[in-house]
This record gives structure tokens, C-alpha cells and sequence, in this order.
């Protein structure tokens, strides 16, 4: 009977010629593709487009699709940061380089996701820094992570949560957001919009060189007494009928 030790032992002795590098090298690309295509395009794209991020056949950035846009420039910045950064792992210790990359959520809305095994809205292994953003009104079979999880520190400033978590950024305001339905409020995507009587109205903060809110130009960022938390600008003048979804 052949254990794993003596499997790992057999490949150890193996000479370093010319065919097994070469098996290594295929392996290693095999490796590579399918796993890109089984956790980048499989799962993330059909989302994408569910959401309008996508836009179907149109031609867009770089004369591709979007979905071919996506995969193309993902999969070559990960040989970019493999080739660059992997030395700083090997230079410090990859421990040292996980915790000193904290995940970053900036002016972000995370809504109306559901997840079937683990998180409705972000769940994190790594220390994650959160800034005006909010993750609210996701949904998850597990108590522990509806909305947020994380073991690691969570830091940052004006961030608002739906469900409670046990580790959040100081400060973080538990409440409902009141988002208004997704909708075509202007910009290149449909829009989760805010509430007049919404708790992240005015009271989120603008990230340094940001001067609009997701949907681009014609949009501030800063709109009344502040900016808001979250992707999404309340902008003077807003329907309140319409923006408020009669909330
Ligand atoms: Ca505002």
C-alpha cells in the first residue's frame, strides 16, 4: 500500500530533467487556467451581468466585450503581481505581506447579495480596512456572517452594517440603509439609491481625489452637508418621490 509521504517521497526522486520540468510547467498552466476559469469567470461573471456591470455583446474598453475585458486584464495582472510581488513574500515571509495587505473597501455599497454556504455580504481572512462604505441587506444561512465576518482587525471610519457582526470598525452604525430598488438613476450601471430618511445620508466622508460618486461625472461625491456612506450620492434636487422608492 502506498501512503502520500511515500507519493511525495517518489516525486522528490525524481531527476530534474528536461521531461519533468516539463510536466511541471504543463501542470502548472493546467493548473492555472482551470482554476482561474472555475473561480473568476464561472462565478463571477454571470453576477456581473446579472447586475448590468456587463453589457452583453457591446464592445467596450480595449475594443472586447466586457466579459472578455474582465478575464483578459485580471488574468494578466495576476502574472504581473505574481512576477513582481511574489519576491516581497519571499523577501519578508508571506505572513508578514498578508497581514500588511489589508483588504480595502472604499465608498462602497454591498447589498442584496445571498450566499448559500458561508457569506451573504464580505467575509475576510485578512485584516480589512472599511471607509464610507456600506454592506447591508444581504443574506446568508449562517447567523455568524449575514451581512460581515472577519477574525482579523477590522479598521476605519464611517462605515454602516445591517446585522450585527462581533468584529466591526469602530464606530460602525448598525441600521438599515434604506436603499432604494435598484434602478437607472444615471451612470453606466443601474443604482441602489438613498432614502431622504436614510442614516448614511451625510454622514459618510469622500476619499481624497474622488469628486463623484459611481455614476461618474455629473454626480458629486460631496452633495449637502456631506458626502454619503456608501457607492451612491443623495444629489440636490432628487425626486423624492421617485429617489425615496416611497420609504
Ligand atoms: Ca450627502
Amino acid at each position: 500500500m502506498t501512503g502520500q509521504a511515500d507519493i511525495a517521497a517518489r516525486l522528490d526522486r525524481l531527476p530534474a530533467s528536461r521531461h519533468v520540468w516539463g510536466l511541471v510547467v504543463l501542470l502548472s498552466l493546467g493548473g492555472c487556467f482551470e482554476f482561474y476559469d472555475l473561480f473568476m469567470t464561472a462565478y463571477v461573471s454571470p453576477g456581473l451581468t446579472a447586475s448590468g456591470v456587463f453589457h452583453g455583446p457591446d464592445k467596450g474598453l480595449f475594443g472586447l466585450t466586457d466579459q472578455a475585458t474582465f478575464a483578459a486584464a485580471t488574468f494578466a495582472g495576476l502574472f504581473v503581481g505574481t512576477i513582481v510581488f511574489s519576491q516581497l513574500a519571499d523577501r519578508f515571509g508571506r505572513r508578514a505581506i498578508f497581514t500588511g495587505s489589508p483588504l480595502t473597501l472604499s465608498s462602497s455599497t454591498v447589498a442584496f447579495n445571498s450566499a448559500t454556504y458561508y457569506c451573504g455580504g464580505v467575509r475576510s481572512y485578512q485584516e480589512i480596512v472599511m471607509m464610507s462604505s456600506i454592506i447591508a441587506n444581504n443574506s446568508a444561512p449562517s447567523a455568524d456572517c449575514v451581512d460581515f465576518f472577519t477574525i482579523m482587525p477590522a479598521g476605519g471610519t464611517d462605515n454602516l452594517i445591517s446585522v450585527m457582526a462581533s468584529n466591526m470598525p469602530v464606530g460602525t452604525i448598525i441600521a438599515d440603509p434604506k436603499l432604494t430598488p435598484l434602478a437607472d438613476r444615471g451612470g453606466p450601471t443601474a443604482t441602489h439609491g438613498l432614502s431622504l430618511s436614510s442614516p448614511a445620508v451625510d454622514t459618510g466622508n469622500a476619499p481624497t481625489g474622488i469628486f463623484t460618486d459611481q455614476r461618474d461625472v455629473g454626480f458629486s461625491r460631496v452633495s449637502g452637508g456631506a458626502a454619503d456612506i456608501g457607492a451612491y450620492e443623495r444629489q440636490f434636487g432628487d425626486d423624492e418621490i421617485f429617489y425615496g422608492g416611497f420609504r
